[in-house]
């Protein structure tokens, strides 16, 4: 039995967080039977979502949920590909996990105006009283951890090119397949999947998003993704 513990459907997504979207993806593409759970942020081991409680064993962080389907239930998300393609799938995930990320979080959660379309909502749920206070450590938080990473350190003109190169290469890496390896997905399209269509968020303006709107072949690959993967999802305002 297992359980992959997300936030569940919001701003327009299957996921909010890309790497829960990438973990659901993940899950959709091992045709492993599972259920999502909505409600289990207060345990997280990491204090973040992702994670995976499979028959009792606890794997929290998306790779290593993948490296567990792969290890215990013999999922071979890279069937066919080659040593060279399998380390440029790795090389295109973390840029988009480690790097490309940041761009969305600062987008997310440190422009005002995208803050008060998008994310204000995850907070509906605390009391009044105290939501402002809440809301202000969070966004605090985040403001140190983008910082703290580097990228934070830049103009946000300085980091929003950094993403768009980022994604432009995705794109130009991609070019005219269906999947960045060819006809069938691999592991690395469930990541590059999740971060795409995160930083397509409906709520949020930001010349990241932009950039990616004039690239043809990402907004395919987000909507070829979401009817494979998310084929009941309809998203709300
Ligand atoms: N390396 C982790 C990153 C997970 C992560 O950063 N999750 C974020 C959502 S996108 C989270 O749970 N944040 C909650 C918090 O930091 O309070 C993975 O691959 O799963």
């Amino acid at each position: 039995m297992i359980t992959l513990h997300v936030f569940g459907p919001g701003l327009g997504l299957p996921d909010p967080s890309p790497f829960c979207l990438k973990a659901l993806t993940l899950m959709k593409m091992s045709g492993l039977p599972f259920t999502a759970d909505t409600k289990g942020f207060g345990k997280a081991p990491k204090g973040k979502q992702p994670y995976l409680v499979d028959d009792g064993k606890m794997i929290a962080d998306s790779t290593f949920i993948r490296w567990h389907l792969e290890q215990a239930h013999g999922i071979d998300f890279d069937r066919g590909l080659t040593l060279a393609q399998k380390a440029t799938g790795w090389a295109i995930e973390k840029m988009l996990e480690d790097h490309t990320y940041w761009g969305g979080v600062d987008a997310r959660w440190l422009v005002d105006d995208n803050f008060n379309r998008g994310s204000r909502r995850f907070f509906d749920a605390v009391p009044a009283l105290i939501r402002p206070l809440v809301i202000a450590m969070v966004r605090r938080r985040q403001r140190a951890r983008i910082k703290a990473h580097g990228i934070g350190l830049h103009t946000r003109p300085e980091l929003e090119s950094l993403c768009i190169h980022d994604l432009e290469a995705v794109s130009d890496f991609l070019g005219d397949k269906p999947f960045l390896f060819g006809d069938t997905p691999c592991g690395s399209d469930a990541t590059a999947f999740a971060f795409v269509s995160g930083i397509l968020c409906p709520m949020i303006t930001t010349p990241i998003r932009d950039a990616v709107e004039k690239r043809a072949n990402l907004m395919a690959y987000k909507k070829r993704g979401l009817k494979r993967w998310f084929p009941e999802f309809e998203p709300k305002a």
